[in-house]
């Protein structure tokens, strides 16, 4: 049986599921956007399970050996770019592995990544914090920082950033900012429920600003002659990924991390991230988005809060230049972010949103995941298991979780606790 690319079945859900609302936000959003579920338009989703030529994925051997490299391409050619093939140098170098951190409660490890290409380097450092009660490979979260890892805790040995920051005096940082970003790592919970935790700052990689990509890791990859990535080739946010996949490769040769149970998380920006490297790279156990928002979790289609021609216009370098042509032209995209959760069945995902984080459209986030659903269906996995949008501070849902947080875009020890809690029981602990 074929069915039409555009299935009837998703207007009927859509509707049905907007009837409900989410709870008005006092936090200032820019002017002329939609903050009003009741201007979202009508939209069709792409179905995840048509293929490109309007048959049916029958299975979970169709989607996973046909469909999602499908639609996994769709994902590079359209939003987040290609990686260039390029004979890139990857090197580790364990700079410090000191059992003394935190009282004598973790061993901090750095490690830094070095990339050589086309004569150049540049280097990433990996901060990694492990309980020293554990008894064997332990179970990891790495997530990218906004501001370097000095910023994610008080820590004096973490040295201070030295690179490009968004945040500080000239784009440097230095000793004042040691910490201001610690409420988001909160290192010692994790390590005393028996978790590693590992970060990086995401400019190490590429610098969060639109200099044509001459900085950062691109340039290792151009060819002869290239000066800037191709059309459908990759943006920060793939660079970003790319790094989160070579400190993945870290992982798998250190003995103390079990490296089949690792999540990957982000926040905003960072959690667009955490989708596309979970999605991108499956060795990703279980992946986690924090307030990802427009190009990470939330539904493109229903244009509420942030846009794809809003983010493109602030930050063109995230993604890939094709993605420029969906501006204002949603409908013609031939992914929506419903399939970029799906991309990481059956593996378990957790989208969590926030009440006033409105820019970031928590109903559309919610949303992704109800209509990723059917993708875990076919492995026989539960996913949100429920139809409508939780009321804030009810965690839902079994290989899809999802929260919606009381309060403003942030992660919070409240978010953490329950990606601790999902974590402990995909993992089995
Ligand atoms: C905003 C952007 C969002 C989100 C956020 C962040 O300015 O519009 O898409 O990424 O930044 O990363 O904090």
């Amino acid at each position: 049986m074929f069915y039409p690319k555009s299935s009837a079945r998703f207007l009927f859900s859509t509707t049905a599921l907007a009837l409900m609302t989410i709870p008005p936000s006092a936090e200032a959003q820019p002017q002329g956007f939609n903050n009003d579920e009741a201007r979202v338009p009508a939209y069709t989703l792409p179905d995840p399970l048509v293929d490109l030529a309007g048959k049916p994925v029958a299975d979970a051997a169709a989607w996973q050996n046909h469909r999602r490299p499908e639609v996994l391409r769709l994902f590079e050619d359209h939003v987040f770019g290609r990686t260039p093939s390029a004979d890139v140098g990857v090197r580790f170098e364990l700079t410090e592995s000191d059992d003394g951190a935190y009282n004598g409660r973790a061993t901090r490890k750095q490690v830094r990544m070095h990339f050589t290409g086309r004569g150049q380097n540049v280097a990433a450092d990996v901060l990694i914090y492990l309980p020293n009660q554990a008894k064997g490979p332990v179970p990891l979260f790495v997530g990218l920082n906004f501001n370097g890892n000095h910023t994610t805790t008080h820590d004096p040995d973490v040295p201070v950033n030295q690179n490009w920051m968004r945040r500080g005096e000239n784009h440097r940082s230095n000793e004042e900012q040691r910490g201001t970003s610690a409420s988001r790592w909160p290192f010692e919970d994790a390590i005393a429920r028996g978790y590693g935790v590992a970060t990086i700052y995401c400019g190490d990689l590429d610098p969060d600003f639109d200099d044509g990509f001459q900085n950062g890791i691109h340039p290792l990859f151009y060819r002869d002659g290239q000066t800037q990535p191709a059309t459908q080739e990759w943006g920060t946010i793939g660079a970003w990924v790319w790094g989160l996949s070579r400190a993945m490769d870290y992982f798998e040769t250190d003995a103390d991390i079990a490296h089949d149970q690792v999540a990957v998380l982000g926040h905003s920006r960072l959690g667009k991230s955490s989708l596309w490297a979970g999605a991108s790279d499956e060795r990703f156990a279980i992946v986690i988005s924090n307030n990802s928002g427009c190009g990470g979790a939330a539904l493109a289609r229903r244009r509420f809060g942030e846009t794809v021609q809003r983010i493109n216009t602030s930050f063109p370098h995230w993604f890939n230049d094709a993605h420029q042509q969906y501006n204002e032209n949603e409908a013609s995209l031939p992914v929506d972010q419903h399939m970029l959760i799906a991309l990481m069945a059956p593996r378990p995902v957790y989208i969590a949103s926030a009440t006033e984080d409105l820019w970031a459209d928590p109903r559309g986030e919610f949303l992704s995941g109800k209509h990723a659903e059917q993708v875990y269906a076919l492995f026989g996995k539960a996913g949100l298991g429920v139809n409508d949008q939780p009321a804030p501070d009810h965690p839902v849902g079994d290989f899809i979780g999802y929260h919606l947080r009381t309060g403003k875009h942030n992660v919070t020890p409240y978010d953490w606790t329950q990606y601790l809690n999902f974590a402990d029981r995909h993992f089995g602990r």
